[in-house]
């Protein structure tokens, strides 16, 4: 089981969804590859998904050369761009992450109401084989539908797993926009504490 500030920056980002669904990938068949079926489930609804890889990428359920999974045994192992296209507008995404090391990575969202948001995903300082970080951003007033991950071109890959989303709870106040900035403060805080590793 993972343990430290990531997951200190996940529960931190599940409290403040009123419910989330995961695809943790124990499903997926190993080696299985894009275009992989995805599906969400827990207390925001069945959500389904499909994610798509410009290059490699794969279903893998081995620990290697720093990726490995946070659930289960399987996770997305990948070194190439790839997408995840969602069947619904979510307004949340949050995601474990391993061996980041020093590349940046690009997280593009696709607006409902149209348009692109970039999101940097980078390390300050070198980190070694094997950092685990979460990220995790909450877009009440702003729905998504799909998720980009831009720069992944690591030579010896990144690992993702418990890929987590929540949606627009239709009885739900909106939530004032500070709390956004509180969500993705705690995703980037673990990720910098994580680099001192
Ligand atoms: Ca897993």
């Amino acid at each position: 089981m993972p343990n430290g500030s990531a997951v200190q920056a996940k529960n931190g980002f599940l409290s403040q969804l009123p419910g989330n669904s995961i695809e943790d990938f124990e499903n997926s068949t190993e080696k299985d590859t894009s275009p992989l079926d995805l599906s969400f489930t827990g207390g925001a609804g069945t959500i389904k998904g499909t994610l798509t890889s410009k290059g490699s990428g794969t279903v893998a359920n081995s620990s290697v050369d720093g990726v490995f999974p946070t659930s289960g045994k399987q996770f997305w192992a990948t070194n190439s761009q790839f997408s995840i296209d969602f069947d619904a507008p979510v307004v949340a995404f949050g995601f474990f992450l391993s061996n980041i090391k020093t590349n940046p990575l690009i997280l593009r969202l696709a607006l409902v109401g149209g348009g692109t948001q970039d999101l940097s995903i980078a390390t300050t300082v070198p980190a070694p084989d094997g950092t685990l970080a979460y990220f995790g951003l909450i877009h009440i007033d702003n729905p998504f539908n799909s998720a980009t991950f831009i720069g992944a071109t690591s030579t010896d890959g990144y690992g993702f797993d418990d890929l987590t989303i929540g949606v627009k709870q239709a009885e739900t106040v909106p939530e004032p926009s500070t709390v956004l900035g509180i969500g993705m403060a705690l995703g980037l805080a673990a990720l910098f504490k994580d680099k001192r590793a």
